[in-house]
């Protein structure tokens, strides 16, 4: 009989099929990212690195036709460098990098190795307040990294937009020896030329090197498509992302770097803004991983096929698209939008100004009809992390499964008859049960019509 475990997942596929995705940072991938994840490549072992002969410009019949000699520390690499190869390769092309790391075992560890490749413990790094859309690896107190450097954070401003003057303002008044651009919650393009600029007065003021980071984990789909800017162009030395979000491929992490590549297994080269692809290298391994997963590297090597297609460049547009029409949507309903509506796939709401409720309530609603998205802080949220204010939604799921601009005014009035049901039912959502189901009947509806790839 087969394992309980089997059953769960087939719960889930019907989950997933039934109801509507509208997390922001979550996706459906294809039938070969997931063919590829489930392959023999997880029997293997891998710790090292594939050769970085000939980095940058080795196109694919050449990895595919040849034997490169690599830096492993096991045997029968033939099949897995090659593999490993193409993913680096698709991901610099992707973003325009000199060279790619694609081992991290997820965002989280991308960026835990970006700081331990370039700082010392107590160096002081610059990045986005968590409250006002950061990310949790970029300085809270509750995470390892917080403990070994100094996070001095910069918030946004009324507009929702990145404060660059507090940023320039800290820049300059605090001996930072790294700047970061990245978030979980902010709906702007940012001015990645003008974060360059303040790392250049920094640097001539403090007399030396200033890594500048991006963590594009929401974005990079967007970014490899060419439908926002890529910090790579702007004199960012490096952009961490994850694989899983609008780039649409395995759940893990990638580091790009520009720079001088070599070999990982020579001695430490001194600590420069040129020789970070190498300190990168060595600081994902040996530094903080170990074996590399090689099934989810093919994953993320399909996945980064599949984005360097031009039919890749047409669903970031329409992901943008559809963020921009289910924004104005919703504020034609009564929602009150952080920083007024979006550029990029996502939204933040503010559902105390909306409606008077709470963003957990609200969750917990769209939950029972099929819609899920997740509860959010906003800048100053009075809420605390376990009943905010916000709730946060974005378009990339829902975009992959096709649905266009006439969906987004369907979802919306389902999220205005939620929101209304949130506000009378004052916390007991049960006495609304068949105003919630008619509801999910009608998302099912939808939902179906729209299938998920792979199922
Ligand atoms: N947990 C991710 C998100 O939902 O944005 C960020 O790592």
């Amino acid at each position: 009989m087969k394992d309980l475990v089997f059953d769960l997942i087939e719960q889930e596929k019907i989950r997933q099929k039934e109801g509507l995705e509208l997390i922001p940072s979550e996706n459906y991938v294809s039938a070969d990212v997931l063919e590829a994840m489930g392959s023999v490549l997880t029997n293997k072992y891998s710790e090292g690195y594939p050769s970085f002969e000939g980095v940058p410009g080795w196109d694919e019949k050449r990895i595919a036709d040849e034997i490169l000699p690599n830096y492993r520390y096991y045997g029968g690499q033939i099949n897995v460098d090659r593999i490993e190869r193409l993913a680096i390769d698709r991901a610099c092309k992707l973003f325009h990098a000199d060279h790619a790391n694609v081992q991290p075992h997820s965002g989280a560890n991308a960026n835990e190795a970006v700081y331990y490749a370039w700082l010392e413990p107590g160096d002081k790094v610059l990045a986005m307040n968590l409250g006002h859309g950061g990310h949790l690896t970029h300085g809270s107190p509750v995470t390892r990294s917080a403990h070994i450097y100094e996070f001095v954070a910069y918030g946004t401003d009324e507009s929702g937009d990145i404060d660059y003057n507090e940023m320039e303002e800290l820049a300059l008044s605090n001996d930072v020896k790294l700047i970061l651009v990245g978030y979980s919650a902010f709906m702007k393009i940012p001015d990645f030329k003008r974060v360059a600029e303040i790392r250049n007065k920094a640097e001539k003021k403090w007399g030396h090197e200033i890594l500048l980071m991006a963590d594009m984990a929401h974005v990079a789909g967007l970014i490899a498509a060419g439908e926002h800017p890529n910090p790579l162009d702007f004199g960012f030395n490096v952009m961490t992302t994850t694989t899983h979000k609008t780039l649409r491929g395995p759940r893990g992490g990638l580091i790009m770097t520009k720079g001088k590549v070599g070999s990982p297994l020579k001695k430490m080269p001194e600590k420069t803004l040129e020789n970070i692809p190498i300190l990168v290298d060595k600081a994902v391994f040996p530094g903080t991983q170990g074996g590399p997963l090689e099934h989810v590297i093919a994953a993320k090597a399909v996945a980064f096929g599949e984005a360097l297609k031009p039919e890749f460049k047409n669903y970031a547009k329409k992901i943008v698209e559809n963020a921009k029409v289910l924004a104005k949507e919703l504020i034609d309903r009564g929602f009150v939008l952080q920083g007024g509506g979006t550029e990029n796939h996502l939204i933040l709401i503010d559902m105390k100004k909306s409606f008077d409720i709470n963003g957990k309530i609200y969750e917990k609603a769209l939950d029972m009809v099929g819609l899920t998205l997740n509860a959010n802080a906003l800048p100053g949220d009075t809420g605390g992390a376990f009943k905010p204010n916000g709730v946060r939604l974005g378009t990339p799921a829902i975009t992959t499964r096709g649905l266009g601009v006439e969906e987004m005014k369907v979802l919306a009035g389902w999220m205005e008859d939620v929101a209304k049901i949130c506000q009378k039912a004052e916390g007991d959502l049960d006495k609304y049960e068949n105003d919630l189901e008619r509801i999910h009947a009608e998302v099912r509806g939808l939902a179906t019509e729209f299938p998920v790839p792979s199922l």
